[in-house]
Order: C-alpha cells, then structure tokens, then sequence
C-alpha cells in the first residue's frame, strides 16, 4: 500500500487545516518532522522542515494500523489554516521520498480496501461530503452506517439457509429422505423478496432526495410565473414584464424545502406562439414540465375548476391580490397564498420521499432487480420441475446480486466511477 498525503479541509484561510498522512510510513515521516510522536495518539509538535526551521506549532493526532479511517497508519496534522502554513507543509511533505500526493477519495479507497467501508457505506460517504440539505444529510448517514450492507447480509444469510435446504435435497436424492423442502424454501424467498421489492421501489426517492426534486411553475403568460419564482428565490432570477412571452428558457433556482433540496423551473408562458423561438421555449416548458415532480399551475379563477388535478399537480389562481372568487390563490408579488402553497408542495415531497430507503443509487437499483429476477427463475424452476441443481444455480446468483451491493464481487470498474466523485482528501 502507498503512502499517501492530501490537504484533508477546504482550500483557502481557516482557524484549522487538516493535512492526513495514510500508509505504512506515515508515522516515520510524521517523526520526521515533529519529533516523537506523541504516545497517547494527541499532542501538540512543532513541525520543522529538513533544515530545522519551524514550519508550524500543530496539533498531531496518530492513528495505528486497524485503528484509523483507512485502516493502514494515520497521522494528522492540526495546523493554522493559513495559506503560507499550508504551502509549507504541504511542500515540505512532497520532499519526502516515501509520499505521494493522495489522487481524489484515496484515503476512502484505502478504507475500503483494508474492509473498514464496504462500498454502499463508501457511497453514503460520498453524498454525506456533498449533503446540502437536512434530508440528504439523513439519508447519507443512513447509507454511511451500513445499513444497506446489514439489509443485504440478512437477506443473504436468508437465502444461504433456502441454498442449504436444496442441496440437502439434491444430496438426499438417491436415498429415499422424502422431506419436501418446497414449502421452507418458497417462503424464504417470500419474505426476502418483499424486503427487496420495498428497497427497490425506494430507489426513485432516494435518487430524488439526492439529486433534488423538480418543482415547474407553468400557465399562460403574464400569469407571475417568473414574479413567483422570484418571490421564491429572493432575487431577481427571472426577467419579469408586463410583454406576454417574456420567459422563454427554462430558469432553475435551488432552494431547500423543509430539509428537502427542491429545483424550482420557471417557464414560457404556454400558449400558441407565432414567435419560433418562444415556440421553442414553450416546448421545453411543456417537456421540463412533463418531467417534474410537481408542476404548479398559475391559472385564472374561471380555469381553476377544469384544471388537471393529477396527484403531483396542484392548481392556484394566479394574481391572488386581486382575485376575489375565495378560491386557494397565489401572489409573487404580494407573497399572499406563497406559505400555504409551499406548505403543501413540502407535504407532498416529503410523503414521496418516506420511500426512500438504504437503496439508494442506479447502481444498487440494478443489482435489487438482478437478484429479484434470479429469485423468481429459481422459485419457476422449483415449481416447475425437480432440477434442484439449476434452482440451486439461480439461487447462487441471487446472492452474488446481494454481494455486489456491498462490493464484494465484480467492482472494479464502478470503483472509479464512485471516487472520482470525491475531493482530493477524503
Ligand atoms: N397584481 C399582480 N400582478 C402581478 C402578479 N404577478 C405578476 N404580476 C405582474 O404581471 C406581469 C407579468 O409577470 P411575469 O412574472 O413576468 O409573468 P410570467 O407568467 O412570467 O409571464 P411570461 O414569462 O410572459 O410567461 C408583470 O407586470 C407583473 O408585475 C401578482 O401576483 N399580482
Ligand atoms: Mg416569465
């Protein structure tokens, strides 16, 4: 394993900056600069360089081998988070012969590699470092925990038992041992495959809690889309006029909604344009719009009642200020109505979101729906003939699904993919 080295905290003037050495030398190195280490695994070092002059006074932390985040030895240094500290430091490390510069998520693929992270807790890591709201920061913690790994060793412990029970059978075949393990086998595989299936459905929202729901706010023009979106945002995001065909592309404003990370769509006013390029502005309206989670329609008070009332639409009558029909309205430019229709687009994000489980990536999707189907052929198979021994074959590839969940078979190439969505330092 290499010795590894990388600035741990953001670029720039801090109180602290963290620099992580990992790997079998790490300690030496540290000593090298600092002096003994501290025994108790915390002191305070003055860090010289080769020539003797002190670089910084810092706080060094040392970590044994099995006991750090990677799993090989670990030193951090606690320094001033000045710019010139840092250079120093971090120069003063590339002088030495046994460290290298850390490429980005290496001290994490370090982890994973020593079996102190399996994969799906790699990748909780990773959204918990890009978590900008409370509901991603939830979600991440849960991932990060290892609960898709304890969800998917149960299942398999599950499905090593149905394994057993068949090849029992497939060894008892000769002498007359007339114990039918059907029955057993077919219900482990019921009680597995409704856990699966409920993670599986999870999926969508989890994606959605990660990568944020999409509000569209669509209607006619001059209805206050653009007033609405900018009441929401705070700032003039969208142009807004009294000229009907002002918005023509779509303009996205991320805000958080009750913890939930929410990407509100502005855009053109629907209508049948002459304009080509309003008329392309209305297509991708109707096509972003398609694709919301959630479109708020800005109608008049006469259209409220005709207004599509689909699960994920909601309907309000624009210009509320001035509307007097009693009816649920809303005014960017007063704000009236704004808190009651942010009210209920939360409520029903967040029903959506209470899916969403410890399976939470395109990525674990396909290995649920893998064992699901493998599951499935070998329960046909079990009822459809007595060739225990291709159930038995279904059965094991079921399990190599459950496996690839946590990154114990055929990861090598999704590895690359996963780190390089990390900073250099993690
Ligand atoms: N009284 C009142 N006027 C509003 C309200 N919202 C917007 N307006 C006015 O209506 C006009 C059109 O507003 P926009 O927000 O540009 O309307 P839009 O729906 O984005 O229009 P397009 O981009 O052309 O589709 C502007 O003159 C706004 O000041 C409102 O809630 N009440
Ligand atoms: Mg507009």
């Amino acid at each position: 394993m290499d010795n590894i080295y990388a600035l741990a905290t953001a670029r720039g003037r801090a109180g602290v900056a963290v620099v992580r050495i990992s790997g079998p030398a790490a300690h030496d190195v540290a000593e090298r600069m600092a002096g003994p280490l501290p025994r108790h695994g915390r002191g305070l070092r003055r860090l010289r360089s080769v020539e003797g002059e002190v670089l910084d006074e810092a706080l060094v932390l040392t970590f044994e081998e099995g006991r750090s985040f990677t799993g090989a030895p670990v030193v951090e240094l606690h320094l001033h988070g000045s710019r010139a500290v840092i250079n120093a430091i971090l120069q003063e490390l590339s002088d030495q012969p046994e460290l290298r510069q850390a490429q980005p998520g290496e001290f994490t693929r370090q982890a994973l590699e020593n079996g102190r992270l399996d994969l799906s807790q790699v990748e909780g890591l990773a959204d918990l470092v890009e978590a900008e709201t409370e509901a991603q920061r939830r979600q991440a913690m849960r991932v990060m925990s290892g609960g898709l790994g304890r969800k998917a060793d149960l299942w398999k412990r599950d499905l090593l038992r149905a394994m057993a029970l068949l090849e029992a059978t497939i060894d008892f075949a000769e002498e007359d041992v007339p114990v039918d393990v059907t029955p057993e086998v077919l219900e482990i595989f019921a009680r597995c495959e409704e856990a699966m299936r409920a993670e599986l459905q999870g999926v969508g929202a989890a994606e959605r809690i990660r990568d944020g729901f999409e509000v569209a706010i669509i209607g006619a023009p001059n209805m206050g889309k653009s007033t609405l979106l900018n009441h929401l945002a705070g700032r003039e995001a969208a142009i807004i006029s009294d000229i009907p065909g002002t918005t023509r592309d779509v303009i996205e404003v991320r805000m958080d909604l009750r913890g939930l990370p929410v990407t509100l769509l502005d855009t053109a006013g629907l209508r049948d344009a002459s304009d080509e390029i309003e008329a392309i502005g209305i297509a991708r309206a109707r096509d972003r719009a398609k694709n919301a989670d959630i479109r708020v329609h800005l109608v008049t008070a006469d259209e409220f009642g005709s207004c599509p009332e689909h699960p994920d639409d909601l309907a309000r009558v624009a210009h509320a200020d001035r509307d007097r029909s009693g009816l649920p309205g809303v005014s960017g430019l007063t704000g009236l109505g704004v808190p009651s229709l942010l009210d209920e687009i939360a409520d029903r994000l967040e029903k959506r979101s209470q899916t969403a489980g410890v399976a939470i990536r395109e990525r674990h999707r396909e290995a649920l729906a893998a064992g699901l189907a493998a599951l499935n052929g070998c329960r046909e198979t079990i009822r459809s003939s007595d060739m225990l021994d291709l159930a038995a074959e279904d059965l094991r590839l079921a399990v190599r699904a459950l496996d690839s969940l946590v990154g114990r078979v055929d990861v090598e190439d999704v590895l690359g993919e996963i780190f390089s969505s990390f900073c250099i330092g993690k």
